[in-house]
């Protein structure tokens, strides 16, 4: 993809100058002046392209990688978790302004989709510019938002006789759910795209529960208008969510996701023995810190689910490096993991998984 913004001289702001404008306008919580930039970045690049090209690269080039510093910069420790609510609000309403600076002309041609965010996903920004790329390219698009439970979204597929569904989700923990979904809306008779981070890497998890699956919002438009992959599911297509994944036949996923309050408990106490200190934590810190381990739970879980240890090895990494950030050591994570592996010692799958994450842990920059 070109970067946003032209050579000096022809008027137009560079992609890093317009960047930079919008990150101080972000970061300061300006939301008028954080509008003014992107509308102005609309209007000069619109002198050498279309009003809606334009704006779909003001969404694509400006605004979703100022999104993505704003979490680099949280997960730096650089920005605090209101300044982070503070930006994402204020990237939100760029997003309007440029969608509706685009709006008028002409009438979608290309179809009608729904784009929604799986239940429990509250990550809708992604969702949203996905949605209004697609409306720039020329689709009629139903955008539902964060976290729609299954059965409402299945209705609404049904009353607006969606050409296609697609379904956004950013943190893999939602991958069952995700599954359900997909194989609700395929059943329904709808096909489904599926994309954002959850999906994992090339979108290896949305292929297995048997989802098309796109990068970005240009890949998207590319996916629907080729078809490919998108016929409409017959009856003889519909299948019950555990014959797509086999290895679910050992009910490890099952058994830890189902009792997963237990490991979770047990675990708290054994790190608690590990390290003394941590009985001194206030109610505060100990919620927090079960909540910690709730997470790696949870993640565990999904990487049964779709049995892929990377799946749980790059939320490991990725939590060491948010500690490391906070001056936390990274290695307190072992105590819990290696608790971990004592609790679920008679399920292979979850130990290997666990010793995987271990060695990365140890073998890394991570240690
Ligand atoms: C803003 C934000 C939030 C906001 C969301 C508000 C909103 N209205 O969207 C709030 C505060 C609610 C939030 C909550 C949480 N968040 Co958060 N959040 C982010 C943040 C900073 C930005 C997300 C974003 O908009 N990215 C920008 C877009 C442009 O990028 P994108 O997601 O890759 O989307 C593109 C493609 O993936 C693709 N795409 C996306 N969806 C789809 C769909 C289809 C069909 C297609 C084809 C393509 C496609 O196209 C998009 C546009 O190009 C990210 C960090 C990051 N780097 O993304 C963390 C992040 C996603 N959050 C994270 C976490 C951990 C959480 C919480 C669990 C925190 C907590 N402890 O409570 C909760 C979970 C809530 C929940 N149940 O879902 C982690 C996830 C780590 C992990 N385990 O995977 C991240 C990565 C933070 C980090 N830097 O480490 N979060």
């Amino acid at each position: 993809m070109t970067s946003i913004g032209t050579d000096e001289g022809s008027g137009v702001p560079s992609s890093g100058e317009l960047r930079d404008r919008l990150w101080r306008a972000v970061s300061d919580v300006d939301e008028t002046r954080a509008i003014a930039v992107v509308r102005d970045a609309v209007a000069a690049l619109a002198t050498g392209t279309s009003p809606r090209r334009a704006a779909e690269r003001v969404l694509l080039e400006l605004i979703a990688p100022t999104q993505e510093r704003v979490g680099a910069q949280w997960a730096a420790n650089a920005l605090t978790i209101a300044q982070e609510h503070a930006a994402t609000a204020i990237n939100e309403r760029c997003v309007s302004a440029v969608a509706d600076a685009a709006a008028a002309g002409a009438e979608p041609v290309k179809g009608r989709v729904t784009v929604a965010c799986v239940d429990g996903e509250w990550h809708a920004l992604p969702a949203r510019l996905v949605a209004e790329v697609l409306r720039l390219r020329g689709w009629h698009v139903d955008y539902l938002g964060a976290q729609v439970p299954t059965g409402h979204l299945v209705a609404h597929l049904h009353q607006r006789r969606s050409d296609a569904v697609l379904l956004s989700s950013s943190i893999p923990t939602h991958l069952p759910t995700a599954h359900t979904a997909i194989s609700s809306c395929r059943t329904a008779g709808v096909p489904v795209l599926a994309g954002g981070a959850a999906f994992g890497p090339e979108g290896r998890y949305a292929r297995l529960m048997r989802a098309q699956w796109a990068a970005d919002a240009v890949g998207a438009d590319d996916v629907l208008t080729r078809g490919v992959g998108l016929e409409r599911p017959t009856v003889r297509d519909a299948r019950l969510v555990d014959a797509d994944l086999p290895h679910l036949d050992d009910q490890e996923y099952t058994m830890v996701r189902q009792t997963r309050r237990q490991p979770v408990q047990q675990t708290l106490a054994d790190v608690e023995d590990g390290f003394p200190a941590m009985r001194a934590y206030t109610e505060y810190q100990r919620e927090r810190t079960a909540e910690d381990i709730d997470h790696l739970v949870t993640h565990l879980a999904a990487a049964l689910y779709v049995d892929d240890p990377a799946l749980f090895t790059r939320f490991i990494t990725w939590t060491a490096d948010i500690l490391t950030a906070r001056h936390v050591p990274a290695h307190s994570l072992l105590p819990a993991i290696g608790s971990l592996r004592r609790r679920l010692a008679d399920f292979p799958r979850s130990t290997g998984i666990l010793n995987e994450a271990r060695g990365a842990l140890t073998a890394g920059q991570h240690a």
